[in-house]
């Protein structure tokens, strides 16, 4: 799952960059335009995971990752330089979108002030526009090659059409309801207001727990209808450079149950829709990341391309099945290994054997 980081300047993408990652990445109170994005590749918590590696002693254990990237601020009223920004995340899974609420007179906003739905609705309607640039632009072309005689897609034409009265009226293309074949004629543009989205409010530690910010996620769910959840950048910077028993400390005494790295991974899982099978043995444990509501043979698909392909059944049992029964023998023994067709719709936690013949 690939994350791209977004928010005005000096919202504390990189900080928030850091916590999500552990890096350390410089960060700077003045807006920065250095050409290189920030990219953080860390595993997704997985007790099932941890749990079958003490069982199963494997020579490799590995976890599904998330890739972040951050990159430069969104700045208002310059397409230009916001293409360029948005470029650079254009293939991403879901956007993450910080908002700074803290207040600190030595970190200049490129506003002038601290205005949280102000700002969000500022970076939102320049991903509209940016999108309705390339609609436009796109929709110019195809009208071009028709004047010069040549067949234009028509069914793309329209999904364009759909798409550019959307945004027009400032609503982001997440919010329209498309069908696949028009999402699959949409691909090739990359729009970024298509994305999932995920807000984060940048708080001051103060402010963590308050009436404040409930009030803050209240306002901001319901203006852009997006899951919405706060955070202090800074202490969970510090969090994510600790040790895990000091961390552990620290968040308790904040009143903290897990460092945000977590949650936000979590989250995101959720709001797109995705869960984790596994895969067991000597060699490896391994967790998949795969969407809700995927039949068997395709997710074999996620291992290799001839497992799909040569697919014949999978064997699976629930994570907590198997853990009852302690060992795959037993769980065999009292039945709870189950036979599954291609079209088994794979569930959170099943861990897998895929039978298969190339
Ligand atoms: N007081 C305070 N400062 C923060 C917080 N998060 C970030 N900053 C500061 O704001 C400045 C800009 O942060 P940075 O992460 O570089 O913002 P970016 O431009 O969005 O990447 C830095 O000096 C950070 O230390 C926070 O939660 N509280
Ligand atoms: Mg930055």
């Amino acid at each position: 799952m690939k994350i791209g980081i977004i928010g005005l300047a000096n919202s504390g993408k990189t900080t928030i960059f850091n916590a999500l990652t552990g890096q350390d990445v410089p960060t700077t109170v003045y807006t920065t335009t250095e050409a290189q994005p920030h990219i953080g590749i860390v595993k997704v918590p997985d007790e099932r995971v941890e749990r079958l590696a003490q069982i199963y002693n494997p020579k490799k254990i590995t976890f599904a990752t998330v890739q972040y990237i951050d990159y430069l601020g969104i700045t208002k009223g310059d397409m230009e330089q916001n293409r360029k920004v948005l470029e650079m995340i254009k293939d991403v899974d879901a956007v993450l979108h910080v908002v700074r609420v803290f207040e600190d007179e030595a970190v200049v906003h490129p506003i002038g002030d601290v205005d949280p739905l102000r700002d969000a609705e500022t970076v939102e309607l320049e991903l509209i526009l940016s999108d309705l640039d390339l609609v436009e632009k796109r929709l110019q072309r195809m009208e071009e090659s028709r004047k010069r005689g040549k067949k234009i897609d028509e069914k793309e034409k329209a999904v364009l059409l759909k798409c550019k009265e959307a945004l027009e009226g400032e609503q982001p293309l997440r919010d329209v309801e498309f069908t696949e074949e028009e999402l699959l004629a949409l691909r090739h543009l990359q729009l970024i207001s298509l994305r999932p989205e995920v807000m984060v409010l940048n708080l001051q530690e103060e402010d963590l727990g308050t009436e404040k910010e409930k009030q803050l996620i209240k306002e901001l769910k319901e203006r852009f209808n997006v899951p919405v959840t706060a955070l202090s950048g800074k202490i969970e910077m510090e969090i994510a450079q600790l040790e895990a028993e000091e961390a552990e400390e620290f968040l308790s005494d904040l009143g903290l149950k897990e460092p945000a790295m977590w949650r936000l991974i979590r989250l995101c899982y959720e709001h797109l829709g995705l869960i984790s099978f596994l895969t067991v043995g000597k060699d490896e444990v391994r967790a998949w990341t795969i969407k809700k509501g995927t039949p068997a043979q395709k997710a074999a698909g996620k291992i290799h391309s001839d497992i799909e392909r040569g697919f014949i059944r999978a064997e699976v049992i629930a994570f907590d099945d198997f853990i009852s029964a302690g060992s795959m023998a037993e769980a065999r023994e009292r039945g709870l290994l189950r036979l599954e067709g291609k079209t088994y719709i794979v569930q959170d936690g099943d861990i897998i054997n895929f039978r298969f013949n190339v």
